[in-house]
């Protein structure tokens, strides 16, 4: 039995001595970064911007720094449960309440790149969990599961959204899918590679946005907005993925980190 603190300096050791890698599955945080284009008849969210403050100059002759401001849900981004009406009853529920041990977790990537590669649209549903399962095993309690859709190569915000004159087209979660997540596999959430954790066609399901609405009520996250999938093996790493903690806040931008172990 490995000693508590014998488990922890294992960690320090390996990424000191590259037998841990660390991901980073971050996009940057700039103006330009995608934001969610929902139907016309909702309020939109601002974009990311920076304000210079000072820059070693008259107004502050020392120091640079700025003011930052945007919507809770831009760039790469945590969805807590008070996030949808569906989840705003359970206690602890927002940025600031979420026990902190449930920001990290084994992650579950499950690869449909090719799926996605031949459909926009295309939705994670529950045989391909199973297929992934016999391959992997099962996915455990407390995991991050990670859609690897190749989504995030879209570098160009126009392809990366891909709105059409019918809305936007990007991949999802079944709706059928996100229960079965949630519940029987008992995971913290799910992150994604797209703008939002549901699909781009999601307005127009029943109920509208299936993932938001199931999986924040069950009491689950949401990642999206992730980049680097490519570089995580199956099963092995850990995501460590805690939001700003704003009080009361529906999510925020985070940095997200992958520890992954080396020719994993
Ligand atoms: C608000 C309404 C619909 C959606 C979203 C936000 C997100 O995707 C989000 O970032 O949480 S689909
Ligand atoms: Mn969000």
């Amino acid at each position: 039995m490995t000693k508590p603190a014998d488990a922890l300096s294992a960690v320090t050791a390996g990424i000191l001595n590259g037998t841990i890698r660390v991901v980073d599955l971050t996009v940057p945080l700039e103006p330009a970064t995608p934001v969610i284009r929902l139907p016309p008849q909702f309020s939109p969210s601002n974009a990311f911007s920076l304000t210079e403050i000072s820059h070693y100059d008259d107004r502050g002759p020392a120091w640079y720094w700025n003011n930052f401001a945007c919507g809770e849900h831009t760039g790469t981004h945590f969805d807590a449960p008070i996030h949808w009406v569906t989840g705003k009853d359970y206690p602890n529920n927002a940025t600031h309440s979420i026990p902190v041990d449930r920001f990290i977790g084994p992650a579950c990537v499950i690869d449909v790149a090719e799926g996605t590669r031949a459909n926009s649209d295309f939705l994670l549903t529950i045989p391909v969990i199973e297929a992934w399962e016999a391959r992997h095993g099962r996915i455990p309690a407390h995991a991050w599961v990670l859609v690897r859709t190749d989504w995030s190569k879209r570098t160009d915000p126009k392809q990366f959204l891909n709105i059409k004159d019918d809305g936007p087209h990007t991949p999802g979660i079944h709706p059928k899918c996100v229960p079965f997540l949630a519940k029987e596999r008992d995971i913290l959430g799910i992150g994604v590679e797209t703008v939002g954790t549901d699909a781009g066609q999601a307005a127009t399901f029943d109920p509208m946005f299936p993932c938001h609405t199931i999986m924040h009520g069950a009491n689950r996250f949401g990642l999206a907005s992730l980049t680097n999938l490519d570089k995580l093996p199956p099963t092995g790493a850990i995501v460590i993925a805690p939001p700003l903690k704003i009080v009361n806040g529906s999510g925020s931008p985070l940095r997200v980190l992958a520890l992954v172990p080396n020719g994993g």
